[in-house]
């Protein structure tokens, strides 16, 4: 690592600060991201973290079928921290919003006031998962408990939650369990099984707790296995568990969630994040692209503007081309984009996720063969294109649509090409080597050519 001294206005300054803590990462982090994704990942830390990487073997686990089908999921970030929006006694609090309770650092008596307050009448199970369906995403992940301790789900063991606590009483993970069926939607639970604020004995809450009382093996096995006991017994098939931040959880602690899950869902996967590389698939770190292709079964959780639970003044929309060029980038690379919508307290999704969500899913309209069930494509590293692959089927992602008129792809023999825009046909010429394409790009976003490969003289790949 070279140390470089350099002088920035003011203003970048704000804001690389703004954005390492809504990345919940150090300054020195956020440029290093804000410079990837400029010259691509140079990062000396891995993009993910061997802690959170998919076990031996499950690779070869014909359970993740659907998951690896899937490719792109929504993930919703949702709670008691929607009503104050990022905003704490009149303060705006940096940072994601999810966080407001750790950053203002509120008391557990306080933050329990919200909860009398929730009264999400604008909720519509029906409009969240017709919305993912609209979009083109195949499964849904819900905070059914987030860091703030706050449950969305009928429990036994808290009546901190949205029916025991809250003038809604509706359990949402129900209502949500029966649409996903109804709409042919995997739901998938995210569950904070370490960082619990609320709980005395959950890690994080050094303001209230202390250290000292903390028994954190008791809060393992006396609260969180039971309500995972409930989250896997009350609501029909669940297709994930999404654990979270693991941090020192231990080898035996990650092992019983494990067990757990199998005993009673032996279907149901777990992610990365379980922590000691006991997941089915790795997760990537928040926002975090591979620099190249991963032979791990993986997925990228992803923001549409830079927080995830929702904040009232966080306007930084990623565009529609944005979000589309990242699937992209990532089904080439051979993982899953796990994008994040934030409801509001009413519990309506801000209409620019929507907007953008409805582009998305109009352009997978047009191009989801080159995504679905794709694996990582032949040529990798180039700038100007991203490949998928399906079968025999080579998928060539265009992000620098030349106005030549002719696309070199000296890598690849090409025995015919075609346009998923349209379907129409293109002409390869130069023994496959080239082919003829118009000279302004068909598709407003990324545009894709399916090739299918001259079986004979097939060439070799820039991988
Ligand atoms: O601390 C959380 C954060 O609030 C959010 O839930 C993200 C989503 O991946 N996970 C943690 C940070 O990595």
């Amino acid at each position: 690592m070279k140390e470089i001294t350099i002088t920035i206005p003011d203003g970048i300054a704000r804001r690389l600060e703004e954005h390492a803590a809504n990345h919940n990462v150090s300054v020195s982090d956020a440029v290093e991201l804000v410079l990837s994704n400029t010259f691509g990942s140079f990062s000396s830390r891995p993009a993910i973290d061997p802690n959170r990487s998919q076990r031996d073997g499950a690779q070869n686990d014909a359970r993740l079928d659907w998951w690896r089908e899937a490719k792109f999921g929504m993930f919703i970030h949702w709670g008691l921290y929607s009503i104050p929006a990022g905003v704490w006694d009149g303060r705006e609090v940096p940072g994601i919003g999810e966080w407001i309770m750790y950053r203002a650092e509120i008391p557990v008596r306080e933050y329990e006031k919200l909860a009398p307050q929730f009264n999400p009448v604008g909720f519509n199970a029906a409009e969240w998962v017709g919305l993912a369906r609209r979009a083109g995403q195949k499964y849904l992940v819900l905070t059914t408990k987030h860091h703030d301790g706050f449950c969305l789900f009928r429990s036994r063991h808290t009546r901190f939650s949205i029916v025991d606590g809250t003038p809604f009483k509706r359990d949402v993970v129900q209502e949500l369990a029966e649409e996903c069926r109804r709409q042919g939607i995997r739901l998938g639970f995210y569950y904070s099984q370490t960082q619990d604020w609320h709980h005395p004995d959950g890690d994080g809450n050094y303001w209230d707790f202390g250290d000292a009382s903390q028994d954190f093996d008791a809060y393992v096995h006396d609260y969180v296995i039971p309500q995972l006991r409930e989250l896997l017994t009350n609501y029909g098939p669940v297709g994930l568990i999404w654990f979270d931040t693991p941090k020192g959880i231990t080898p035996e602690q990650s092992q019983h969630l494990l067990d757990t899950v199998r005993e009673i869902q032996p279907d149901c996967l777990v992610c990365g994040r379980l922590g000691n590389s006991m997941g089915d698939y790795a997760s990537a770190g928040d926002n975090t692209i591979p620099g190249g292709r991963v032979n791990l079964d993986w997925e990228t959780p992803a923001t549409i503007n830079d927080t995830w639970g929702f904040k009232t003044n966080d306007d930084n929309w990623k565009s529609t081309g944005d979000l589309i060029t990242k699937l992209v980038d990532i089904a080439s690379k051979g993982g899953n984009y796990l994008l994040n919508v934030g409801p509001t307290a009413e519990g309506v999704i801000p209409e620019p996720s929507v907007l953008r969500l409805h582009e998305m899913g109009d352009w997978l309209e047009r191009n989801g063969e080159s995504i679905y069930g794709s694996t990582a494509g032949p040529l990798q590293g180039l700038s100007w294109c991203r490949t998928t692959q399906r079968g025999g089927t080579v998928y060539l992602h265009v992000l620098d649509w030349p106005e030549t008129g002719v696309l070199e792809l000296p890598d690849l023999a090409i025995a015919s090409a075609r346009l998923l825009s349209d379907g129409s046909d293109l002409t390869p010429a130069d023994g496959g080597n080239r082919i003829e394409i118009p000279t302004v790009a068909p598709d407003p976003y990324v545009t894709v050519i399916a090739i299918e490969l001259d079986a004979a003289s097939s060439g070799g790949t820039s991988d």
